[in-house]
């Protein structure tokens, strides 16, 4: 009679460390303290230890365990897990092989593999695995990971996660994991039918922490609050352009925009929020933003002068963890390689709801990535009258350069559903989508190619729009879209604050008092103030593309 297997919870996973605990904490002591805050598995990791020393520890970590119920697997060692009566095994693909491992072990042991590619997980499905260990996610030093597509970010995760679709076997992400990048590995990782991650594995963010009871008890908050959202579904059907009209388009009424935003434009943006009725806060410091994250609104994130790394890593991390929307403006990226970087770095380590950005800007997000891009010969041709070639995108300052590509519908989408994020494209016509529909608006005046800060102060109109429409679904107590991180229809509110910039340009333009860049500037402020919903929605040019 083969025995039940127990039902594993894989959602905080700790694999051992001993070599990494910090100076005076003993091995259980930490243990002990990260099953308190709330660690579901373990997994005893010994490369150094003799065969005696790996046994006794193995023992130890088996006995405290099953006082807590927690359940023990053992590293590579068939033998060690037998002698210990832990629960199961993990194996590395040069370990023995899942058959006779499953063979050698009683019937309702875990077994559990780690795979780097999609084949290795192909493989460990074949296998009958109970999960698999998908990385390493990110860079790390508790591993060798150096040798070339060992490291394979969220998106190879995602990846790998596909072949596991409806198969039963669960699976883990691994590798540099800490509380801080944690959103935007279980956001990132889901696949386009809505599979996802059933927990993660981490060896230092708890095992070097002085506190691990602390450090398991962030990562299994973050954890159990990502997992209450609901996924799979769409929370806001869409059948038909009338959704995108923007009858349903909020006036932000006094909700607070927070802003990092670039020293060259934050008068002219924070006065753009105030006349939307927002009310913005420019605060780049590192220290303010948990503080800032639990006002109610939206989070801007505009790298125009890129100086703040710490405080932009900080916000965009405490607005995931408060689902307030994230809002990315990376102003120039392609300019320079340092800007490049800094958005990768941003980008894999919190989960945007919204990039912002002109033809050159989305292009340089695009090509950023480029081995990650597999569609990239068929698809995103850029074309070369905007000076872009398809190899090498430079961004022309911070201009924009209108829409800039052959097929922008499809840049959209394939980047949205990349960055699992609204992406809004902007330039004569404005393009938005969330990874299916796309929404093209072709409001706009020429003018506002004549200002400095008028692509900042789209960023700024999504961000407010964005903002009042998580502050209204948190109160009507509405989740969040499929896909996306933030309550409420972001979709709609990045649509709607595109309009009511493009729109207010429009008016502004055709003001008696208006002769040119100068005196449109303060023309546009006035008429963000004067913006009415009827007003947008009568003059919004709103084409919808649901896929
Ligand atoms: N396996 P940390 S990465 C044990 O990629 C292990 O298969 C990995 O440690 C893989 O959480 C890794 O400290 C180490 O980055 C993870
Ligand atoms: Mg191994």
């Amino acid at each position: 009679v083969r025995a039940e297997k127990p039902v594993v919870d894989y959602s905080v996973y700790l694999v051992t460390g001993r070599d990494l605990l910090p100076p005076g904490k003993g091995y259980l002591e930490s243990l002990k303290e990260a099953i308190e805050g709330g660690v579901t598995l373990i997994q005893v990791r010994e490369k150094n230890a003799e065969t005696s020393e790996f046994l006794e520890i193995a023992q130890q970590t088996v006995e405290l365990c099953r006082s807590h119920k927690v359940p023990v697997l053992i590293n590579d060692r068939i033998d060690i897990a037998l002698a210990s009566r832990a629960d199961g095994v993990h194996l590395g693909q040069t370990d023995m092989p899942v058959p006779m491992a499953r063979s050698l072990l009683p019937p309702n042991a875990i077994i559990g593999m780690t795979c780097t590619t999609s084949e290795h997980v192909r493989q460990a499905i074949l296998d009958q695995v109970d999960y698999v260990g998908l990385g390493a996610v990110y860079g790390t030093a508790t591993k060798d990971v150096s040798a070339p597509g060992k490291i394979r970010g969220v998106k190879g995760v995602r990846e790998m996660l596909n072949v596991l679709e409806g198969t039963g076997v669960k699976s883990v992400a691994i590798g540099g994991i800490k509380s801080t990048n944690l959103l935007r590995v279980l956001h990132g990782a889901v696949t386009p039918t809505g599979h996802a991650l059933d927990g993660v594995a981490v060896v230092s963010d708890i095992v070097a922490s002085s506190n691990p009871r602390a450090s398991a008890e962030r990562l299994s908050l973050i954890f159990r609050s990502w997992a209450a959202i609901p996924r799979g579904s769409k929370s806001f059907s869409v059948d038909g352009a009338d959704a995108y009209l923007p009858a349903n388009v909020i006036k932000a009424a006094a909700d607070l925009v927070a802003h990092l935003t670039n020293n060259v434009v934050k008068t002219q943006s924070a006065n753009a929020t105030i006349a939307m009725g927002g009310s913005p806060i420019m605060a780049a410091a590192a220290q303010e933003q948990a503080d800032l994250a639990r006002i109610p609104g939206g989070m801007l994130i505009n790298f125009g002068t890129v100086e703040e790394m710490d405080g932009m890593l900080a916000a965009g991390f405490n607005a995931n963890l408060n689902r307030k929307p994230v809002i990315f403006d990376p102003v120039g990226i392609g300019a320079t390689t340092y800007r490049q970087n800094c958005a990768e770095e941003l980008l894999s380590k919190w989960q945007p709801t919204v990039i912002k950005g002109n033809a050159a800007e989305i292009g340089a997000l695009i090509q950023s990535e480029e081995v990650d891009f597999p569609r990239i010969d068929g698809v995103y041709t850029i074309t070369d009258a905007h000076r872009c070639t398809q190899r090498k995108v430079k961004s022309q300052g911070v201009d924009s350069l209108g829409s800039g590509f052959k097929d922008p519908e499809a840049v959209v989408r394939s980047l949205a559903q990349k960055e699992r994020c609204i992406v809004v494209l902007s330039g004569p016509i404005d393009y938005i989508s969330d990874g299916s529909t796309v929404i093209r608006l072709s409001n706009g005046h020429p003018l506002l190619g004549q200002i400095t800060g008028a692509g900042c102060m789209l960023g700024t109109a999504v961000a407010t729009f964005c903002g009042a429409q998580s502050v209204l679904a948190e109160r009507k107590g509405l989740g969040a879209a499929d896909g996306v991180l933030a309550r409420g229809d972001m979709l709609t509110a990045a649509a709607a604050g595109v309009l009511a910039l493009t729109i207010a340009s429009e008016n502004a333009a055709q003001r008696g008092d208006v002769h040119g860049p100068g005196t449109f500037l303060p023309a546009l402020i006035d008429s963000l103030a004067d913006l009415t919903p009827e007003t947008i929605q009568n003059m919004a040019k709103v084409e919808v593309d649901v896929e």
